[in-house]
């Protein structure tokens, strides 16, 4: 059986859809691999709860602790190669990570972001569509490289935007097609690997 780390700093819902996926026992939409833990470098992030009241070993690197990226990077390194992963899914993961380390998973390193990427990269995405007038918002799901939100895309899905919509609102329509995406797009990369 595959193993799949996840990465999380808040609330974990995406992390949380990934480990319904694993669970199903129908074969349709299935995710074929064990969730072996869920690592968060907030020691505070919701998700660990949640990860915890679903039977999965959970773990916390708080990058307060460490001085300097590199460092941090190498003490998360080291945390997840203990479960040896075939996937490493960044879940709302809020760090930067170094070349080193996304080398070091190189093809097997998997993010969400929450726009139709090549727009909006970066931070405070719902609320830049909106100031530019977008019309159309989403999420994407793709490869992890160096440069920030720029690898090879593996799935996508569009929502309007509308009327009245604050980053909120706009972010709760997104959120709900994450759950959609991500679990689809880690079931197809498990079953050509
Ligand atoms: N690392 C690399 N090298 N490449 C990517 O594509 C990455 C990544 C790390 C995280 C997720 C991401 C997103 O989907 C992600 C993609 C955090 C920041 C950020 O600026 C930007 C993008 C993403 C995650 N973080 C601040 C930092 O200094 C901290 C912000 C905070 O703690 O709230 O690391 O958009
Ligand atoms: C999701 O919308 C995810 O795409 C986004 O944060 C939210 C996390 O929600 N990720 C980023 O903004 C990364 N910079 P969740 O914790 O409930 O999955």
């Amino acid at each position: 059986m595959k193993q799949i780390v996840i990465l999380i700093s808040g609330t974990g819902s995406n992390m949380a859809a990934l480990v319904r996926a694993a669970e199903r026992e129908d074969w349709a939409g299935r995710l074929d691999a064990r969730i072996a833990a869920v690592i968060s470098n907030r020691p505070g992030a919701r998700g660990l709860q949640t990860a915890r009241d679903a039977g999965i070993a959970t773990a916390v690197v708080d990058h307060q602790a460490f001085d300097g990226r590199e460092a941090f990077d190498a003490a998360l390194m080291a945390e997840i190669d203990r479960h040896a992963p075939s996937l490493v899914l960044l879940a709302g993961f809020m760090r930067i990570l170094t070349p080193g380390f996304v080398a070091h998973y190189a093809g097997r390193l998997i993010n969400i972001h929450p726009s139709l990427l090549p727009a909006f990269p970066g931070l405070h995405t719902h609320q830049r569509a909106l100031d530019e007038g977008c019309k159309l918002a989403g999420a994407t799901v793709h490869h992890v490289t160096a440069e920030l939100d720029h690898g090879r895309i593996l799935e996508q899905a569009a929502v309007p935007v509308l009327p009245g919509d604050s980053a909120d609102t706009l972010a709760a329509r997104v959120l709900t097609q994450e759950h959609l995406i991500y679990p689809r797009a880690v079931a197809d990369l498990l079953l050509n690997m």
